[in-house]
């Protein structure tokens, strides 16, 4: 039995993120196939990814990679540096809180598991327009989202725009970031990114 159970399913980007990690770390670990439905049980908040490790249960993916981090050896998602470490949580969060916001939903309005006004998803892909951008311009100073060396931040972006090419709307955003689009190119040959590739990636629903 694998030391580490991560009940998710691949196509869900919190879920990659998480995965990545414990690849990244060198972590055995094992994907539990599991809807946010079927994890009531496990997390309060009814949300994938959840992580077991023997009796001890999580839920919330920056708090597992944060655990990952604290408990396993293995190369580092924070650097030890607290300006180089905070600079790594500004832009985790930055992601969860812009791109989720607006991608995310896109992409999820997109795919079917979103059932909102189109007037809705239009913000949504609004919001993605504008922050697209800034990840952009980070990405021209610093190989990695968040300095020289991969981070927790860099788990957290490229599930996200992993899907962009598979959208017409988001497809042109990426190609206006060329930045994005050269790390893009550089984390997807790493090991932890064709692992965790979703053989099966939903489908765009019919409008
Ligand atoms: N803040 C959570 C977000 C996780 C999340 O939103 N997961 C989605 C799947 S990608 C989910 O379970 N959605 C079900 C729901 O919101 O009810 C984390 O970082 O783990």
């Amino acid at each position: 039995m694998a030391t580490i159970k991560i009940h998710g399913v691949p196509p869900s980007t919190f879920t990659r993120t998480v995965l990545m990690a414990a690849h990244e770390k060198g972590i055995d670990h094992e994907l539990v196939l599991a809807r946010p439905s079927e994890v009531q049980a496990l997390n309060p908040m009814s949300k994938i990814p959840v992580m077991q490790h023997g009796e001890f249960t999580l839920g919330e993916s920056i708090a597992i990679l944060r655990y990952f981090e604290r408990v396993f050896p293995g190369p580092r998602l924070w650097p030890d540096e607290p300006r180089a470490a905070a600079a790594v949580d500004q832009w985790a969060s930055a992601v969860s809180d812009s791109l989720v916001s607006g991608a995310l939903l896109f992409i999820a309005a997109r795919f079917g598991f979103l059932p909102v006004p189109e007037e809705m998803a239009q913000k949504y892909l609004e919001k993605a327009r504008r922050v697209v951008p800034a990840f952009d311009r980070q990405l021209g100073r610093s190989r990695y989202l968040a300095g020289e060396e991969l981070s927790a931040a860099d788990l957290y972006l490229f599930p996200l725009l992993a899907y962009f090419p598979d959208l017409p709307e988001l497809r042109p955003i990426l190609e206006a970031a060329p930045n994005c689009r050269r790390w893009m190119g550089e984390m997807a040959t790493r090991p932890s990114a064709r692992a965790t590739e979703p053989v099966q990636k939903p489908q765009v629903a019919a409008a």
